[in-house]
Formats: structure tokens, sequence, C-alpha cells
């Protein structure tokens, strides 16, 4: 563990405080973590490293034609593919959840793809790093 002073400008710690409170973290140190990780998955994402990320997607699965699609874009692109989360929200919807591994612009490729996909109400791609 390192530990240096700080100094920071009156607006800057403002905006530290107030980033401390919205994420409700303990204290300024661990905002200063947080924004330090948020930097590094960023430039890993924008240097097309191997990162690691979900997409999430939400449809209404009496659309047949959505769900075979979406398994043919899934298969296509399957070595990116770790492991794949279904669950049925309501009569209507389902929340899916595609895990995924691999270089940044791959992984923007297939959420792309799924998310553009006629009949899905939402879709996100959550973006991280691997290590
Ligand atoms: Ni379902």
């Amino acid at each position: 563990m390192k530990r240096f002073g700080v100094s920071l400008e009156d607006n800057l710690a403002k905006e530290l405080d107030g980033l401390v409170k919205k994420h409700r973290l303990p204290n300024r140190s661990q905002a200063i973590r947080f924004l330090i990780r948020k930097h590094t998955v960023e430039e890993k994402w924008s240097g097309n490293e191997e990162v690691g990320g979900c997409i999430v997607l939400v449809y209404d699965h009496h659309k047949r034609d959505l769900v075979n699609k979406s398994m043919d874009v899934q298969h296509q692109y399957q070595h990116l593919i770790l492991c794949i989360q279904h669950v049925h929200l309501d009569h209507d919807n389902c929340l899916e959840t595609v895990m995924v591994k691999g270089r940044a612009s791959e992984l923007r490729a297939l959420a792309d793809r799924l998310i553009a996909l006629k009949g899905i109400k939402h879709g996100e791609l959550v973006m991280t790093a691997t290590h």
C-alpha cells in the first residue's frame, strides 16, 4: 500500500466528495481507486486489448424469429462467449446475460449485432477488464 498526499483545487475536491456521496463510497481514497480502475478499463477497451464484459438483453420470447437469429449470431461468435444466463422475467419477457471475453473490437461487434436485432427491447454492453 502506497500513501501520498493529494492537493486539489476546491472545485475538484467538491466533485470528488460528490462522487463519494453518489456512489456511497466509504472515503476519498476509495473514490480515487474507483476512478483509476474506471480509467484503466476504458484504456483497455480503447486500446483493443483482451477484455471481459457482459451483454444484457431483454426481449419478447414469443418472437421466435428473434430467438433463432440471436442463436445464429451467438454461434458465429462462440469463441468469445463464456456463458449465457437466461431468466423468464414475466409471461412475455426474457432477460439474457451473455458473458464475454476477447478483443474489445470483437466484443463490441458481437454486442452491436445482438442489440440491433429486431425485437430486442433493451440491450447494453457492460465493459470490464480481465485483470
Ligand atoms: Ni424466457
